[in-house]
């Protein structure tokens, strides 16, 4: 009997640790969270948008999920669309439907958006994006996905005053983190000299430890802030489930939080290339 309780619960980590068929994106950066004029080439700065996009892209069934939530834009929408493929901060060609996502609110300052796309359909992608990028669903599918994993594509709202774009995110892969952990609210003195453990949180398809290339991260008021001291060697398991986790130290006075700010942002990469983001709410002291 005991043995069978051992090969029941591996064959539950088995399915657990399975590669997860649906991966999750986050539009944020690579100046400011979330949807933001900041994030525009050039900037626009005289623009109050704010907003937020969520992807997810089921990898077996190439069904790919889009929400988004906009404001405090100049003027009305005239299009939306995920742009590929460029790093940061570059402008690249639309890549998904034009003139604009299916059914998207056009004509409007503030929305909110859900729809599903089925990306083995050729009328889920720009036609130029189709033709540069082999002709066919599935050739498109893949190279879509592949600047996606790579933090080069990005979620873009046009509007009439901004046909360019007034306001976007690069797509990235959301992570927990667990800054002075322990701490639910963390406090984050300002002044300090010190440094600010931040710990990164594995999960069953996710090792912290192994997977982030460590030389990437960033953190701070922005999550662009290169402000990291050092990573632990090895793991510690802060949360208590078994998985260790990936502890990091970054320099208090590199991280430009100001008295006031209510959130802190960690960005990287993974070892394969991956955009990671992660966000929790701090306090400031005194
Ligand atoms: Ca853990």
């Amino acid at each position: 009997m005991k043995q069978m309780g051992c090969v029941l619960a591996l064959l539950v980590m088995v399915a657990v640790s399975s590669p997860a068929a649906t991966l999750t994106f986050v539009a944020t950066g690579p100046v400011a969270p979330g949807l933001s004029p900041l994030n525009e080439n050039p900037p626009h700065p005289e623009s109050n948008g704010t907003g937020t996009a969520l992807i997810t892209w089921d990898t077996v069934t190439n069904v790919m999920t889009v929400n988004a939530v906009f404001s405090g834009l100049t003027t009305k929408t005239t299009a939306a669309h995920i742009h590929c493929c460029i790093s940061p901060p570059g402008n690249a060609g639309v890549a998904t439907t034009v003139p604009f996502f299916p059914g998207f609110p056009i004509g409007v300052t503030s929305g909110t958006y859900a729809h599903t796309f089925d990306m083995l359909n050729l009328g889920s992608y720009n036609p130029a994006f189709l033709a540069a990028n082999g002709g066919t669903a599935a050739s498109a599918a893949a190279v879509l996905l592949a600047g996606i994993q790579k933090g080069q594509a990005y979620f873009n709202i046009h509007t009439v005053m901004f046909g360019g774009g007034e306001m976007r995110g690069f797509l990235a892969v959301p992570v927990d983190v667990s800054i002075k952990p322990g701490s639910a609210q963390p406090p984050i003195n300002t002044r300090s000299r010190g440094t600010i453990p931040v710990a990164i949180i594995s999960t069953s398809s996710f090792n912290a430890v192994t997977a982030v290339d460590t030389t990437s991260l960033t953190f701070g008021r922005t999550g662009t802030e290169h402000s990291l001291g050092f990573c632990n060697s090895g793991g510690e398991d802060i949360n208590g489930d078994g998985l260790p986790d990936l502890i990091c130290h970054f320099e208090t006075e590199l991280t430009g939080f100001n008295s006031g700010d209510i959130l802190a942002i960690l960005m990287g990469k993974t070892i394969q290339g991956a955009v990671l983001v992660g966000q929790q709410a701090i306090r400031t002291v005194p």
